[in-house]
């Protein structure tokens, strides 16, 4: 991995839209963009040719900070819309951006579900262990026992652990990156693009607002010290294993992804109506 020339700012510029993020200053969420564009220079992927979908949340606001093609959704929604395009235009390069409470509560049955398809897209979790936007509720990922007004000496729940299940359901590619690690992260976005099938990246990316204790990640991060593995028993056994600031790809498999026919339906609506009632 290290040995990848990283494309010049001017080159990933090229990918930015030219609004101006409104996230906090110093959120993680900052470094991710401009990841996401190093990514798409290292592919060289034209703008037109890819379409990055979103939910709703801090996080989700990626897409129009992209000059590419983008959709920002409806929450917890982002991998049911991008599905549905990549099946449909399958030439495109499709992303799909969220974060821990947009992808793993109220979209949560979508990301079991989009890991078993397998369809070819990346999907970009920004996790900050809380949410953000509506001002710092516990997530599926905070720690059960994160203090704060909301949820007086913690929720007591346990953590849900969005790489165990993406490997159990399905994903064909699973990598954990640091948003703190720009160009780690860009190389990693590269890689989940370029292998075929659901991609799933998780990105820890601090909210410095409600979660300012996230500011440590960057001391406590790390290259994993193993090589990636095919092997899913093995991956889950690491990443249940590890402390959770193991970065890089994780996981890269085998699977086929799914890619119905796009050929056109050759039949009438009358012939299709027939059909039904019969
Ligand atoms: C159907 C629906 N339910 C709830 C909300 C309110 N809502 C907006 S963003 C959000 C959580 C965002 O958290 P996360 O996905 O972790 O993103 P972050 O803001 O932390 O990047 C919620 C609950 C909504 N917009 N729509
Ligand atoms: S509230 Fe948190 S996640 Fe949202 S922009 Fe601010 S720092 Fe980033």
């Amino acid at each position: 991995m290290n040995d990848v020339t990283l494309p010049s700012a001017a080159a990933a510029a090229v990918y930015k839209s030219g609004y101006k993020p409104i996230w906090c200053p110093g959120c993680g969420d900052y470094t991710v963009l401009n990841a996401i564009a190093k990514a798409l220079a290292l592919l060289g992927r034209p703008a037109h040719e890819v379409a990055v979908v979103s939910g709703i949340g801090c996080s989700s606001r990626i897409p129009a900070y992209l000059s590419s093609y983008g959709f920002h959704g409806v929450h917890g929604r982002s991998l049911a819309a991008a599905t549905g395009l990549k099946v449909a235009r399958p030439e495109l390069t499709v992303l799909v951006a969220s974060g821990d409470g947009d992808g793993y509560s109220i979209g949560g049955n979508h990301f079991m579900h989009a890991c078993r398809r397998n369809v070819d897209l990346t999907y970009i979790v920004m996790d900050n262990h809380v949410y953000g936007m509506t001002k710092g509720q516990a997530s599926p990922t905070t720690e059960p026992d994160w203090d704060n007004k909301l949820s007086p000496g913690g929720t007591g729940i346990r953590s849900f652990h969005p790489l165990v299940i993406g490997l159990a359901a399905g994903a064909n590619f699973v990598a954990r990156a640091f948003s703190g690690d720009q160009n780690g992260t860009a190389e990693i976005i590269a890689q989940a693009v370029r292998h075929p099938g659901f991609s799933f990246v998780e990105i820890l990316s601090p909210c410095v607002t409600f979660r300012p204790e996230q500011r440590e990640w960057k001391q406590l991060v790390r290259p994993a010290p193993v090589e990636p593995t095919d092997d899913p028993v093995r991956a889950a056994h690491r990443v249940m294993t590890d402390d959770g600031f193991n970065l890089g790809v994780l996981y890269a498999g085998n699977r086929k992804p799914y890619a119905p026919s796009t050929a056109p339906v050759r039949k009438t609506v009358a012939e299709l109506e027939a059909e039904f009632e019969r």
